[in-house]
């Protein structure tokens, strides 16, 4: 399970390859674990993940969402990479979700339960108390959760209880705060935009360190 000192995780959605290796090196000593996304996979290749992984823990957001067979194919391409963790959705079923657990092996599994943006309310806050269960028995790491909603992180956190980690991405850029998240029983806040397009990275991965508190 991976390791928490800051308590911050970045979201490397930068798609010029260059310029997300050098936020991530700027940045390393104040993330936890840095998070890769579809933007910049597919502007750099997967190789992107192995530079990475040299720098800091790599959690793929790949969101996988497919049935059994196809969550354990991508799972263990990512693995191969040397990725530490991978987030997939918990809405394809139990059978998927299971299937992605026992590929990652030692590597944790995300499951995305409600979505930060306005849409996740929608459709995903209104089965997320049963996204939630489904990572639960499915032996999942943890869960993904909205920062843009605290109260949100509070009931999933009575859901999945005291075992599992809570990732939340939405600070920042979708406006939520880095301490209401932590408050509210996140174990890891996920920030991107506030980070890697800020004048200086390293300074904003500072602020927001402090604002959490941890260290
Ligand atoms: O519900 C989710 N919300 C969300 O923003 C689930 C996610 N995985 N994300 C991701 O977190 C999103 O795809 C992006 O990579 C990151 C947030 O980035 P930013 O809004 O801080 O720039």
């Amino acid at each position: 399970m991976m390791k928490r000192r800051t308590g911050l995780i970045l979201a490397l959605d930068e798609t010029d390859p260059e310029k997300a290796i050098r936020v991530a090196e700027q940045v390393k000593e104040y993330v936890d674990a840095i998070k890769v996304n579809y933007p910049l996979v597919l502007s750099a290749g997967m190789e992107i993940v192995e530079k990475l992984a040299k720098l800091a823990p790599v959690i793929c957001d790949f969101k996988v969402a497919d049935i059994p067979n196809t969550d354990r194919l991508i799972v263990e391409q990512v693995k191969k990479r040397g990725a530490s963790g991978i987030i997939v959705h918990a809405f394809t079923g139990s059978d998927s979700m299971k299937a992605a657990v026992d590929a990652a092996g030692d590597m944790d599994v995300f499951a995305v339960t409600e979505m930060s943006h306005p849409g996740g309310k929608e459709f995903t806050a209104k089965v997320a108390d049963e996204l939630a269960k489904v990572a639960v028995d499915s032996g999942a790491t943890g869960i993904i959760a909205p920062a843009t909603r605290p109260e949100r992180i509070r009931h999933l956190r009575d859901i999945i209880g005291d075992d599992m980690l809570i990732l939340s991405p939405g600070v920042g850029a979708q406006g939520g705060s880095a301490k209401d998240t932590i408050e509210a029983g996140a174990d890891f806040i996920i920030v991107g935009r506030a980070i890697y397009k800020s004048e200086n990275p390293e300074e904003s991965a500072k602020k927001i360190v402090r604002e959490i508190g941890l260290i």
